[in-house]
């Protein structure tokens, strides 16, 4: 788990760096090697890891906007993953997704900028396990502020009533960009939410890796075991804004210092080295990560940038008119005419 943490915390970190490159001294969305928006998850990575723990590969995993540390997590190729932040043709999806819209089959990891977007496909993962009978489960991960969607509810609620191997994790950081909870919500404890679908739901109230693992062991357990899904709440926190070039006018200052002074890293870090982990070993890890987030940044910096002429590739099912190679794809009504 620390080392997931410390990975997706540099990355985030080295991330930002080439983000702001171009981008300023006034602020250009478009400029520089990391195009558009970039929302980071640093205050996150305790949910990443403690439920990433327990899963396989062949689980899925379907994550909100701000998915790095879930998929570092997920066990997502790291470089791919950054030639797709970066744009390039090697990219987990071509370069054409960019950092919300991350996808890696081989670890049946997906995301999306839609917010709760990712339930409706994690219940479909679940009911496929099923069919299958196979003992593989799905997790969804969403913010606080997408509870209210449908989606959510609609799938809680179809997870319930079909017994899927199904966890639903809502990571709670106060904060909707900049739309505070308590004005989004009276219920406080997200995980009650569950008993209206007569199913288990957790609270983790403080980002603490460790009881993260403990509630996710719980719940991904019940799932895999075919007891149906559970609902998880995870308290984390928003040490950034809402995405890069977020000046947080709306946020006190004590609340952003609050976000500084609980760190899950540091948390994980001493409760390591209070069992006995020694300094070097806390290093190694420490250096092994930085090493592994250089290399993926070099390489993908180093790979080519998707043809113009492909643009369209990939993007849709059924082109619009004018974007295939042959003939305008024109409706025909059953006259013949054009429709
Ligand atoms: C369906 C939909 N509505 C609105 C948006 C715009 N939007 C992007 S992020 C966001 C807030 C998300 O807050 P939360 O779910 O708490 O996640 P956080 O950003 O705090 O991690 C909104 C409203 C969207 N992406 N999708
Ligand atoms: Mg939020």
């Amino acid at each position: 788990m620390y080392e997931a943490m410390v990975t997706a915390r540099r990355y985030e970190e080295r991330l930002q760096e080439e983000y702001l490159e171009g981008k300023q001294p006034a602020f250009d969305i478009s400029a520089g090697p990391i195009p558009g928006e970039l929302h980071l998850a640093a205050g996150h990575e305790a949910s990443g890891a403690g439920v990433c723990q327990h899963l396989r590969d062949d689980d899925t995993v379907t994550a909100p906007h701000r998915p790095h540390h879930i998929a570092v997590a997920k066990g997502v190729d790291l470089k791919r993953m950054t030639a797709e932040i970066f744009g390039r043709e090697t990219g987990l999806s071509k370069g054409k997704g960019g950092h919300m819209h991350l996808f890696d089959p081989d670890v049946n990891f997906a995301c999306s900028g839609i917010i709760a977007e990712g339930c409706p496909p994690a219940v479909g993962a679940g009911l496929a396990a099923k069919k299958r009978n196979t003992d593989s489960v799905a997790v969804a991960f969403l913010g606080e502020g997408a509870i209210d969607q449908g989606a959510f509810l609609e799938s809680l609620n179809l997870a319930a009533v079909q017994d899927l191997p199904v966890v639903f994790v809502v990571e709670d950081n106060d904060w909707a960009i900049s739309m505070p909870k308590d004005r989004v919500t009276d219920v406080e404890n997200g995980a009650r939410r569950a008993d209206g679908f007569d199913m288990p739901g957790t609270r983790v109230d403080a980002d603490d890796a460790v009881a993260v693992y403990e509630a996710a062991r719980e719940a991904i357990g019940r799932a895999r075991d075919r007891n149906g899904p559970s609902l998880l709440e995870v308290q984390v926190h928003r040490r950034m804004g809402h995405f890069m070039g977020d000046p947080q006018a709306y946020r006190s200052d004590e609340d952003k210092a609050a976000a500084q002074q609980r760190d899950s890293i540091d948390r994980l870090e001493s409760d390591l080295r209070a069992h006995g982990v020694d300094d070097e070993t806390i290093d190694e890890l420490r250096s092994s990560a930085r090493e592994r987030v250089e290399e993926a940044i070099e390489w993908a910096k180093e790979q080519p940038e998707p043809e113009p002429a492909d643009a369209h590739e990939d993007v849709f099912t059924n082109p619009p008119s004018g974007v295939t190679d042959g003939e305008p794809n024109v409706a025909k009504t059953e006259t013949g005419g054009d429709d």
